[in-house]
This record gives structure tokens, sequence and C-alpha cells, in this order.
């Protein structure tokens, strides 16, 4: 494990980004979509790999057991973005894809999109979760990952998160410039990390209407059994046991999966201060969340 890996975060285009997310900008910025491609955007650590792993399921449980036993679900679905030296970038990764459709993962914020994926029309997913829980999350995450910057102590990392200072930038700018595009983009379907943990089925059936799919009830059981997090967590193909910038001693990737973490975290100081920030960032009424389920 090469902790100089980590790097440092830096404005661009008004956004906090790491070179690992940027060195290959003007190849992915070019990234030819397809019509029948799905992109999966989320901010970090919103229920990327857990709504990736639904779409691969729906899409290609049937096709073949070698997919599902030896191809981890970053290469299933690839990380766009994604160079870190060493390892295939992801626009190469998601160029190789021989399947139809193509399943695509993003972080990035909605204006950073490529242009193409807007030209052909393609199918968003886009997953959000409560600032709280997410905040949480990337906070374990920071500390795990090594292509990520130094996380610092939790005090330090939460006014980090306040201010914005994220890989990927702000949580607020994120949602909401996502939750904005839905005005004038009706291929995008935007759900919440809670109401997946509350309603696994329900949320994969609504998946499946946008997507144009429509499994029996049992299929949707089914796979709504496979997904749920203790099973996620022992697959090697899910869990990220695979990819050696991350330690899992220190955080596994498959950490808790709860509505609530944040619980465990906040002091009651920190909540107030959070609750008081985020009244003032707080612009749009139409996009509530649920810290609790
Ligand atoms: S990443 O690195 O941005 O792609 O991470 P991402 O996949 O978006 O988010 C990781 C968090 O999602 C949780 N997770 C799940 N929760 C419930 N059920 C299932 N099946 C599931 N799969 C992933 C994972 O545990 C991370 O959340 P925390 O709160 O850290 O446990």
């Amino acid at each position: 494990m090469d902790s100089t890996l980590r790097p440092e975060l830096f404005d661009f285009h008004g956004v906090m980004m790491t070179h690992y997310f940027t060195d290959n900008w003007n190849n992915y910025q070019n990234f030819q979509a397809r019509p029948d491609d799905i992109l999966i955007a989320t901010y970090p650590k919103a229920g990327t790999t857990w709504v990736s792993y639904i779409l691969d399921l729906l899409y290609f449980d049937q096709t073949s057991t070698a997919r599902k036993t030896s191809t981890p679900i970053y290469e299933r679905v690839p990380f766009l973005e994604f160079a870190v030296p060493g390892l295939e970038t992801g626009k190469d990764l998601a160029d190789g894809l021989s399947t139809s459709p193509r399943l695509i993962k993003t972080h990035l914020p909605v204006q950073f999109i490529p242009k193409s994926f807007w030209d052909q029309n393609c199918r968003i997913v886009y997953v959000a979760r409560n600032a709280k829980d997410n905040m949480v999350s990337f906070f374990h995450f920071d500390r795990m990952n090594n292509i990520q910057p130094e996380s610092g102590e939790w005090s330090s990392f939460f006014q980090r998160f306040l201010e914005g200072k994220m890989v990927f930038g702000s949580w607020h700018d994120h949602v909401n410039g996502w939750w904005k595009k839905k005005e004038t983009y009706s291929n995008l379907h935007y759900m919440f990390f809670e109401d997946l943990v509350e309603d696994t089925e329900g949320e994969i059936a609504k998946l499946c209407s946008f997507l144009g799919l429509s499994p029996s009830t049992e299929e949707v059981e089914t796979l709504s059994s496979s997904v749920q997090f203790d099973n996620m967590k022992k697959d090697k193909m899910a869990n990220y046991s695979t990819l050696p910038v991350m330690d899992q001693k220190i955080s596994p990737f498959m950490r808790k999966g709860k509505v609530g973490d944040w619980k465990n975290h906040f002091t009651v100081a920190q909540n107030e201060a959070f609750d008081e920030d985020y009244k003032k960032k707080t612009t749009d009424p139409t996009l509530k969340f649920r810290t609790e389920v």
C-alpha cells in the first residue's frame, strides 16, 4: 500500500478535485456515448456500487457466470473519469465494453458530464444520500483509500465537508445541480439511498419502469435479496477487496450500509452547526432528504 499516492485537492473550474479525476479530462470529455448507454451518477458514497450492482444484475445476470464470479464491479461498470497510474483508465474500460447497454459510473457534477451523453439522450440514474450519512461514509472512505486526500481527524473533516472542500466538490452543489437538471432532461431517474434501504423491491420496480424493463415479481424479489448489504459485503466482486489502493483493514468498503449512522459520529454541537449551515444552503424546498428511516 503506497500512501505517497495521496493527492492534494485543487480548484478545477470551480469544483474541488484531485488530479486522478482531471488528468484524463480531455479524453473523457470526448467520450462517445451510445444511445443505449446508461450512466450511473452520484456524489461519492451515495450508493453508487449498490445501484451499479442492481443494474448489472438486471441486465446481465443470465448472460454469463464468469461475469458474476470473476469480473469486479469496477470493471463491469467503469468509472469514467478514473485515471490512476498503473490501472486502466475508466474511459478505456468504458470504450472496451462489449455489452449492450454499457453501464458507466461517474461522480462528476452535472456541468462536467461529457457532451455526447446529452446529445445521445442517454438514460441517467442519479443516486443521492442524505448529507449527514454521506459525510460519515466519505470520512471512512478517505481513511482507507490511498488515492483520496488524507481524511484528517473527524472534526476537521466535518468542517471541510461543510466548506465543500471534498473531491467532486460540495454535496449541496452536486445533489442540487442534478436535481435541477431533471427539469430539462427527462431521461434522468433521481433516486435516494434511504428509499433503497427502506424498500429495495419498490425502488427496483421504479427503476425498471424507468428503464422499460418488466421483470416478474419473483425476479424482483430474488434480485432484491441478492443485493442486500450482507450479500454484497461478502461478494468479492462487489466489495472492492480486489482493488489494491484500498486498505480495508482500516475500514471496509462495505462498512455499515445504514441510514442514521451519523448519530454515532456527530456531537450535539456539530449537529447544531450542521443544521444551521444546511438551512442556509438549502435553496430548493422540493429536494428533500431523510436522515432516518
Ligand atoms: S463510491 O466509492 O463512491 O463508489 O461508494 P458508493 O458505492 O457510492 O457508497 C458506498 C456506501 O454504500 C454502502 N452500500 C450499501 N448499503 C446498503 N446496502 C447495500 N447493498 C450497499 N452496498 C453499498 C456502503 O456500505 C457505503 O456506505 P457506508 O455508510 O460507508 O457503509
